[in-house]
């Protein structure tokens, strides 16, 4: 069976919007960055559907970087990859898709520079030298063909207004004047050569940090009333950081040890003032039985 090339440019359909509305009340759980770790990806499905036992308009987003992880045997483990795993991104997209469909509307993955490899974007060399295309061998043409389509309707963003949280795959550095600007967004741009990157969405998907006034004003430009940036893309190896007000960069999953990954929980209905508030009354342990290594949740 012949297998298509990695990265073949994709369109955003004309119906996807770059930005998902998440509702003023209920529950909110973000994870980002699994990387092909399924362990991890069950335990934060598991952490989603027991929320949802208890309130049932619950609401999950991942920002992006779902798929892409070392295939190394454990002796050659380096200690700064934190927990062993072997990624199997293949079954972790199979569970993404059954996650999302089980809870329609109520699950969200975002596009993360590893995702968009595969739809357009530039090639990412982690772990092989091609990432999407080692995915896609292993994925055969026809998962791999569903798999982009997948893929390309995934949002950039996701917004909850009244709790004054945005989230995205890297920092909020872009420059943009309003959520307008988003909606122009292409995931490769049109007529241009394969490889060649829109601008902006390059920052959404790679940028690791921003000023308070550069992510001030990207907030702004998108509602006036939100507070703070929630995204990962970094490995924080100590489960989460605050480089500044209003940035929230959180490691669920990748790089990190057991005992620090981190994850939000938060109530929709709660406007949020500041990133501080957030990692002290939203942070979550993803394996609560599993000491801490690196991570020092704040005090009140
Ligand atoms: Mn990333």
């Amino acid at each position: 069976m012949e297998v298509p090339r990695s990265g073949t440019a994709m369109r955003y359909c004309p119906s996807v919007s770059r930005l998902v509305e998440l509702p003023d009340k209920g529950r909110l759980i973000v994870a980002t960055d699994v990387q092909g770790n399924l362990t991890d990806f069950e335990r934060v499905a598991r952490v989603f559907e027991e929320a949802t036992a208890e309130s049932a308009d619950t609401v999950l987003v991942v920002t992006g970087d779902l798929v892409h992880g070392p295939e190394i045997p454990e002796q050659h483990w380096p200690d700064y990859l934190g927990s062993y795993f072997h990624a199997d991104s293949a079954r972790v997209l199979d569970r993404a898709e059954q996650l999302a469909k089980r809870y329609p509307g109520r699950v969200h993955y975002l596009i993360g520079n590893h995702e968009h490899a595969h739809v357009g974007g530039p090639v990412v060399s982690k772990f092989f030298g091609n990432e999407a295309q080692r995915l896609e061998q292993l994925l055969g043409a026809e998962r791999t063909a569903g798999a982009r389509q997948w893929i390309a309707s995934w949002p950039l963003l996701a917004v909850a207004r009244k709790a004054g949280l945005l989230m995205l795959h890297g920092a909020p550095n872009a420059l943009i004047q309003s959520a307008a600007d988003l909606e122009a967004i292409e995931l490769a741009p049109a007529g241009g050569p394969e490889g060649v990157v829109d601008e902006l969405l390059a920052e959404l998907l790679w940028a690791r940090t921003a000023s308070t006034v550069r992510a001030r004003t990207f907030l702004n430009a998108i509602d006036s009333r939100l507070r703070v940036a929630l995204f990962g893309h970094d490995v924080v190896r100590g489960g989460y950081a605050i480089d500044r007000e209003p940035l929230l960069c959180i490691s669920t999953s990748f790089g990190c040890h057991d005992g620090d990954k981190l994850y939000v929980d938060w109530d929709l209905s709660r406007p949020a003032s500041s990133a501080k508030e957030v990692a002290r009354d939203g942070l979550q342990p993803l394996y609560p039985e599993c000491s801490p290594v690196y991570r020092r949740l704040p005090t009140a």
